[in-house]
Formats: structure tokens, C-alpha cells, sequence
């Protein structure tokens, strides 16, 4: 790989570009979806910038397929997703958690060989606090024969992945993906509209510092995830204590542990017995991301880039972050089958 440092001015194009020609047999398809995810990301960073100035905040009147309210802006992030992504020739078909089925390729464009998953704006609950919030993307080549992407296609585990990334709308607006040769992270330059590079080949500490849980939970949960959470607090038999840290967004949760070390975790519980987050459009391209940067990721009991997917809307409990802390997870929680949603 061409080495960067943080101070040489790379802008996402570039690091694109370098990074595939590292495979002569790439088409540039892939790298084009990239882009056009970039483009998207400015243009919704743009109107997230903007939400508490327009009239853009609020509910939109209708209920996304969760059963939740959609926020206006996830409606409008899907929309400009959708737009960036549908003409360019390179995909096949979309999955957007805030719709039902699968969004195909309008007839007029030319499909492609592989299918993008995501969730257009994650954490949208807290947009009318000013909390950050994010956009999560999985990219997979199609296994289906047809000239459309079908479900078969967008049902395939996450270790099929061949591209993840998540875009951070906090003080900065930073995107950070992996095609499987580490995990970049860009940071958007207001000034000039460019993702320029800021955090190359990002690496998760070992030591991890933040537990990242929303404990309101814990009269649900079972007795290892308890115990679990006590040894993370360094209680218990626990080591060094992890610091509490919840914002409630997943993206700026994970992105604070992916460059600070520790574990985020969303258990299995009594109420929610396969958890809260999806497989597909959350799980899978985080864990693809942790993977790339030297951390892990699993359901209780598997990494998450295993688990067969059924359903396109299907839920898992995550446990995500810092190797070591997650390898405690899974050493307590394996064995138990009836709250890891398997
Ligand atoms: P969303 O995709 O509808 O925004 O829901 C996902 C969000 C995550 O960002 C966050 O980690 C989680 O829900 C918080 O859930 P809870 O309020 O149950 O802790
Ligand atoms: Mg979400």
C-alpha cells in the first residue's frame, strides 16, 4: 500500500485510486460507489449542518418499516442515497433500513455487479438534540445470475463483504471505510468539499478505555451478560475498569472506541431477545471495519461476519471493539444459546 502520513494532503479521490490500482483486475466499479457514497455523505452532511436552521426537524409523518418514527432527515438521507447511487452503472440493487424491500435499479439505468446496504441515517433519534449521528454502508457483489440484484444477493454473510464504511457527522464529518486492506478514515474539509485523509490505517488499542452499554437494560438482562458488565466495570474478577461512555448514536459510539479502545455492546434481552441493531446494515459493516483495524465483533457467541443472514431487516446482539475485551465476551457468553439471537 502507498504510504501516507496524516500530514500529506490526500484527498479521498486519490487514496482511491491508489488503492486500486493494487488490483489490476478492478474495473473501477467499485472505487465509483465509493465516490458516489462520498458525494452523498457531503450532501447529507450538508443538510444535517443546516437541520437546526431549515424547517427539517421533527417527524415525518409516516412510520419506517422498524415501526419507528422516521425523522425527516432519514428521509431525506435515504432519498440523496438512493440519487448518488442509482444511475452510475455499478450497482444492482439497494437495502435501505428505513425501507421495506429491496430498491431496484430504475429500468432506464444499466445494472451493476454488486449491491450496496445501508442505513442513511443511524442514530436519527438524536438529531433534534444536536448529538452526532451517521451513515453506514456494506458493499457485496451479486451471486444471482439475472441482470437485478435479488434478495439471495443481499442475503450473504458478512465475511462476503468487499467494502464498509460509516460516515460521522459530529464536529467534523469524518468517513472512514475499508475494501479489506485496513481501515482509512477521511475527514471532510468544509472549505474546499474534499474528504481529505486524516486517519490512515486506523488501529484499535488493545486496552481498551470505554464501555459503551445503554444500562437502562440491565433488569432484562440475562445473569452472564450481568456478570459481563460488572467485570467490564472491574468488578467481579473484572481488570482494569473500563470508563461508562453512551451516547445512543451507534456511529459515535463505535467511532470514539474504534480510535480510543474498549467495547461497545448492545446484549441480547428479555424484551428484545435478538437485540436492537441490523445485521445488515449495522453489524455487518462495523464489524468488517473493527476486523480491518485489529478488534472483533460477535453476536455472544459468533463473530458477526458469520451469521447467515435470513432476513433483510434481521436484528443481532453486538458486541464490538477492542480484541481482548471482546474475546471476555465471548468466552463468558458462549454456551448460551437462548439470548444471542441464535
Ligand atoms: P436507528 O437506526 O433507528 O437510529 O436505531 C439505532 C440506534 C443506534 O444508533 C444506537 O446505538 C441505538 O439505537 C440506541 O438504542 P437505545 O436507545 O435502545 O440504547
Ligand atoms: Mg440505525
Amino acid at each position: 500500500m502507498v504510504k501516507h502520513t496524516a500530514t500529506s494532503v490526500v484527498t479521498i479521490e486519490r487514496f482511491i485510486i491508489e488503492q486500486e490500482r493494487l488490483h489490476p483486475e478492478a474495473t473501477g466499479e467499485l472505487s465509483g460507489i465509493l465516490y458516489d457514497m462520498a458525494l452523498a455523505a457531503k450532501m447529507i452532511a450538508s443538510k444535517v449542518r443546516s437541520a437546526g436552521l431549515a424547517d427539517i426537524l421533527g417527524s415525518a409523518e409516516n412510520e419506517n418499516v422498524q415501526g419507528e418514527m422516521q425523522q425527516r432527515l432519514d428521509v431525506l438521507a435515504n432519498e440523496m442515497i438512493v440519487k448518488a447511487m442509482d444511475h452510475g452503472g455499478r450497482l444492482c440493487a439497494m437495502a435501505s433500513e428505513e425501507e421495506p424491500g429491496i430498491i431496484s435499479i430504475p429500468e432506464q439505468f444499466r445494472c451493476g455487479k454488486y449491491c450496496l446496504l445501508f442505513d442513511p441515517l443511524d442514530g436519527s433519534s438524536n438529531i433534534d438534540v444536536n448529538v452526532p449521528v451517521g451513515t453506514i454502508f456494506s458493499v457485496v457483489r451479486k451471486i444471482t445470475r439475472g441482470k437485478h440484484g435479488e434478495m439471495e444477493d443481499m442475503l450473504q454473510p458478512g465475511r462476503r463483504q468487499v467494502a464498509a464504511g460509516y460516515v460521522i457527522y459530529g464536529s467534523s464529518t469524518m468517513l472512514v471505510y475499508t475494501t479489506g486492506q485496513g481501515a482509512h478514515g477521511f475527514t471532510l474539509d468544509p472549505s474546499i468539499g474534499e474528504f481529505l485523509l486524516s486517519h490512515p490505517n486506523i488501529r484499535i488499542p488493545d486496552d481498551g478505555r470505554y464501555l459503551s452499554v445503554n444500562d437502562s437494560y440491565e433488569q432484562h438482562w440475562d445473569d452472564d451478560v450481568k456478570l459481563l458488565m460488572r467485570r467490564y466495570r472491574g468488578l467481579d474478577g473484572g481488570g482494569k475498569p473500563l470508563s461508562g461512555r453512551y451516547v445512543g448514536s451507534l456511529v459515535a459510539d463505535f467511532h470514539r472506541n474504534l480510535l480510543g479502545g474498549g467495547i461497545f455492546a448492545y446484549p441480547a434481552n428479555r424484551k428484545s431477545p435478538k437485540g436492537k441493531l441490523r445485521l445488515l446494515y449495522e453489524a455487518n459493516p462495523l464489524s468488517f471495519i473493527v476486523e480491518e483495524a485489529g478488534g472483533g465483533a460477535i453476536d455472544g457467541v459468533r463473530d458477526v461476519m458469520n451469521i447467515d443472514p435470513t432476513e433483510l431487516h434481521q436484528r443481532t446482539p453486538l458486541y464490538i471493539g477492542s480484541k481482548s475485551a471482546v474475546e471476555q465476551a465471548r468466552q463468558l457468553l458462549s454456551g448460551r444459546s437462548e439470548l444471542v439471537g441464535a
